[in-house]
């Protein structure tokens, strides 16, 4: 017994998904209504991806789904379905560079004796990004102190760090006037509140995770990684757990970057404190990125055994992305500033157990058992290096953003598509437009958010303070 599922149209008009279905049966089955309706809107996920789903009564349908903002690799891959007797493969291709075909294969042996092939594909235009093309740039917010990392709850608010101690929120486009918490920190030199990472799981669990430099009882600076919660009674935040406590600190050096990585660990980075050396030190946490389970336990697959050291032989690295499509993790470092030469300011791509080098080596210097940056700023250009992004949708999809404080300038870095460990090319953005820039990253709408940093003591800061810069480009 054979049969063909009809030609449906879906994904917003633009694939074309063409159905057909096969098979044997004692008893066949009439072929009901196959698909649910296409969604409306386009997948949030970069990746392309395939879906294979079941009818009832052993009939197969499957819906192939692409991504529009797909770039990059694209990978195949094959699941078995949930229940035993089911298997479904999926592929997918790109047939051109503008051009990207999924195709999913589903075969289903149902307790009827019915078996039944569905083969699904959609074609979908990508359109290719285009780095020239040029923003809107909204003044989002102003009357910020020194912001430090700006985070997106999954109820459309906006969390931002000040260094003073302040957690800031920005509720339907307005930055509220009460703190969402105050911490006791110790704000001086580039030390104070630093990073913040809402939980993945935020809207159930409420935790809010936070690095920041305060005294100690004993009345010396330390650095320490802390989970708040908000108390669903008033919406604000307490303190809930210390997952790292006493970590060395100085008035720089203090790194502070906190994000969750796509393998849902906990990631900060520390900077060396001043103390060079100790980016060496495999007994101390100075000069690290480092890992951790949101609990604060140590993640099994670290790759010291009980330690939540990830990446070693770091000066100040302060930013974080993953690259959507393949996890890899870069980060930003803030090279030397005469200690051991100027600038060479770094992207890396970091690796598990990986030693960066800091301060044997610096810039392009290579050594070995020592990872050399993918890119750095020379001896004569300073960036000095913050917040990072990789951007996911848009014309700058694919580029790697971030921040430069003397810099002045968001930086957009093309990877290289075939070697992870080079670059294509390094873009300059609104040098010196708007001063000292701290943290950028892309909300849940597709903008690309930046905090100014002209309050820290460093810059000239306007008659209304600190701002958030919204970027936007013309549909
Ligand atoms: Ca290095």
């Amino acid at each position: 017994m054979k049969w063909n599922f009809p030609i449906r149209l879906s994904l917003l008009g633009l694939a074309v998904l063409i159905l057909a279905a096969c098979g044997t049966a004692s008893t066949p089955q009439p072929v009901g209504p196959a698909t649910p309706p296409a969604p409306s809107a386009p997948p949030a996920s970069p990746t392309l991806a395939a879906v294979a789903a079941n009818t009832p009564a052993a009939q197969a349908t499957a819906t192939a789904v692409i991504s529009p903002t797909a770039t990059g690799v694209l990978t195949a891959t094959s699941r078995t379905a949930p229940t035993a007797a089911q298997t479904a493969t999926t592929a997918v291709t790109r047939t051109a560079a503008t051009t990207a075909v999924v195709t999913a294969t589903k075969t289903i042996t149902a307790t009827r004796g019915i078996t039944a092939t569905a083969v699904a594909t959609a074609t979908k235009s990508v359109v290719p990004p285009n780095p020239a093309a040029v923003p809107n740039v909204e003044i989002f917010a102003t009357g910020l102190d020194t912001p430090w990392a700006i985070a997106f709850a999954p109820d459309g608010r906006i969390f931002i760090t000040e260094r003073a101690g302040r957690i800031r929120v920005i509720k339907d486009g307005k930055l509220l006037a009460e703190p969402w918490m105050t911490l006791d920190v110790n704000e001086t030199g580039e030390a104070g509140l630093l990073g913040l990472a809402l939980d993945p799981e935020f809207a159930k669990n409420r935790y809010v995770y936070v690095a920041y430099t305060d005294r100690s009882p004993e009345g010396g600076l330390r650095n320490r990684l802390v989970r708040l919660r908000e108390d669903p009674a008033t919406g604000k935040g307490v303190m809930d757990k210390v997952l790292i406590d006493n970590v060395p600190a100085n008035t720089y050096h203090d790194g502070g970057r906190v994000k969750f990585g796509p393998d849902g660990k906990l990631y900060w980075t520390m900077g060396d404190a001043g103390n060079m050396p100790s980016a060496q030190d495999l007994k101390t946490f100075s000069g690290k990125i480092l890992r951790l389970n949101p609990d604060g336990n140590i993640p099994a697959d670290n790759p010291i055994a009980g330690s939540p050291i990830y990446s070693y032989g770091h000066r100040n690295p302060q930013g974080l992305a993953w690259q959507p499509e393949t996890k890899r993790l870069y980060a930003t470092e803030h090279g030397p500033s005469g200690e051991k030469g100027c600038c060479q300011d770094e992207v890396n791509l970091i690796e598990s157990g990986k030693n960066y080098g800091w301060p044997t080596i610096t810039g392009d210097q290579k050594r070995a058992g020592m990872v050399s940056p993918v890119i750095q700023s020379t001896t004569s250009e300073t960036w000095a290096p913050t917040g990072a992004t990789f951007v996911t949708s848009g014309p700058w999809r694919g580029a790697l953003l971030f921040t430069g404080l003397r810099g002045q300038t968001l930086y957009r870095l093309t990877l290289d598509p075939v070697d992870p460990a080079k670059t294509k090319g390094l873009d300059r953005l609104f040098a010196g437009q708007y001063g000292r820039l701290r943290d950028v990253a892309e909300g849940p709408d597709g903008a690309i958010y930046i905090l100014t940093s002209n309050g820290d003591g460093r810059g000239n800061l306007p008659p209304d303070g600190d701002r958030v810069l919204r970027l936007t480009f013309a549909q």
